[in-house]
């Protein structure tokens, strides 16, 4: 096992993955910004690195600094959390190449992942089912182009290869609109992503967005953690997640889960991963695969028992898994509310210094925060602040749980979305059983592009 580990990340996921490391006996280094000097999780790490100013893109982005961070402190390993390097695969591939370990998959997976054409072509021939569409990349032809939109049907959304995560993409209702559709998401591939390519899915007008947790080893392993509901969403920002998703029985989850697990060894995956899709109409459409940790892993971790980042460690150190699938049991029902650190209906970011910083407690309650009262809420990165999980026997006893610790919760100084989630934990038509992806924005009267 590895004795230290390098955190390549900042905020509560840095100060989680130091949790995990420090549960096992193994002794971390942080690194961070000028701007994050006085964080908590950098004064409990063994070690700490200051590897630059606060712009990301000179300090948590910077892959020389902070492989230089790992060499002058002798870790083995680096986990990179989600977010900035965490889906890198040139950072995967030198952090390798200077000695180190990549807690994650190997480089040559996210690269495969990261280009959202090879993803899917990878995914349909392992068998997992994809939104129907191109046959990979558009073709400059417009004739072709025609003739896929005509045999797909309309609505199609075309989307860049070079994208993800609901950044370049545009639908298309009509044949007329089709061209300058597919011309103008080229150009902005281009632009954004140094990529052109496009490709063309039939466009799914109300789904849920619900996501499977894999986890593989280095020999040909693979289980999976049951399925997590992202479905309450603004603007690609997911605000509450669930597990399980209220609307699989479990004949179907285990149908699709083990869909993805057996993708995993077909592609040798290593490491955690997550299967995005979109239900509707009771089938599941692959859409990308997030090969990190992610944000919302602690409603899983709540159902399973299982620590994902304990387990990240393990399979980067070339262990076997220690379970098998049927060993895997889900119990009752997690909610995760994420408190961000914003104005709860302008959404505009809120930093500045916590005065109050009073967190709720009681059965079924976990936080993941590295704040504190008296902290200061820093204005150049992410504003999630804190994560209020739930765990209940049933969704009822969640959302119940989840309802008191939000009055419990009190922050002072800035403005966050604690009022919002309030509001959505009393609404009918997340208690009737959760939403599709667009409902949060139409009941807060946006209207989606
Ligand atoms: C779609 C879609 C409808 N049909 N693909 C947005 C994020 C990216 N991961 C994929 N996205 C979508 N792809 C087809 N064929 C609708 C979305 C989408 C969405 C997906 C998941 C969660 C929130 C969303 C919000 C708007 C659009």
């Amino acid at each position: 096992m590895f004795e230290k580990i390098l955190i390549a990340n900042r905020g509560e996921i840095a100060l989680r993955v130091q949790r995990a490391c420090r549960e096992l006996g193994i002794k971390t280094v942080a690194v961070h910004s000028v701007a994050d000097k006085e964080a908590k999780y950098v004064k409990l790490a063994d070690e700490s690195v200051c590897i630059g100013p606060a712009a990301s893109n000179l300090s948590y982005l910077n892959i020389p600094a902070v492989i230089s961070a790992a060499e002058v402190t002798d870790a083995q390993a680096i986990h990179p959390g989600y977010g900035f390097l965490s889906e890198n695969a040139d950072f995967a591939e030198r952090v390798e190449q200077s000695g180190f370990v990549f807690i994650g998959p190997r480089a040559e997976t996210i690269r495969l992942m990261g280009d959202k054409v090879s993803a899917k072509n990878a995914m349909k021939a392992a068998g997992v089912p994809c939104v129907p569409g191109s046959d990979g990349a558009l073709p400059d032809d417009p004739i072709e182009i025609i003739k896929t939109a005509k045999r797909v049907g309309y609505p199609v959304i075309i989307k860049a290869a070079g994208g993800g995560g609901g950044r370049g993409m545009r639908v298309v209702h009509t044949e007329a609109a089709l061209i300058n559709a597919v011309n103008m998401t080229k150009a902005e591939a281009q632009a954004a992503f140094g990529n052109p390519m496009v490709y063309m899915e039939k466009f799914l007008e109300n789904p849920r967005h619900i996501e499977i947790q894999i986890l593989a080893d280095q020999h040909g392993n693979a289980v999976f953690l049951g399925d997590r509901d992202c479905s309450m969403q603004r603007r690609h920002q997911k605000i509450i997640e669930e597990a399980p998703s209220p609307l699989l029985s479990p004949r179907i989850r285990d149908k699709i889960g083990e869909r993805c697990a057996e993708a995993c060894r077909k592609i040798k995956y290593r490491g955690a991963g997550t299967f995005e899709f979109l239900y509707e109409n009771g089938e599941f459409y692959f859409i990308e695969m997030n090969t990190r940790l992610q944000v919302e892993h602690t409603v899983t971790e709540m159902i399973t028992g299982i620590d994902l980042v304990q387990q990240q460690i393990f399979v980067a150190a070339g262990e076997k898994l220690k379970f098998r699938q049927k060993d895997i049991e889900l119990r009752g029902h997690a909610i995760e509310c994420r408190i961000n650190a914003e104005d709860p209906y302008s959404f505009v970011p809120s930093p500045g210094k916590l005065t109050t910083f009073h967190m709720p407690g009681g059965p079924g309650v976990r936080i993941d925060t590295h704040a504190y009262a008296g902290y200061t809420v820093p204005p150049h990165y992410d504003s999630m602040i804190c994560k209020l999980v739930t765990h209940g026997a049933t969704r009822e006893q969640a959302i119940a749980r989840m309802r008191i610790a939000l009055s419990e919760m009190l922050v002072d100084g800035i403005k966050t979305n604690i009022p919002l989630h309030a509001d959505l934990m009393a609404d009918a038509a997340f208690h009737l059983g959760g939403t599709s992806i667009h409902y949060l924005e139409q009941k807060l009267g946006i209207s989606h592009k």
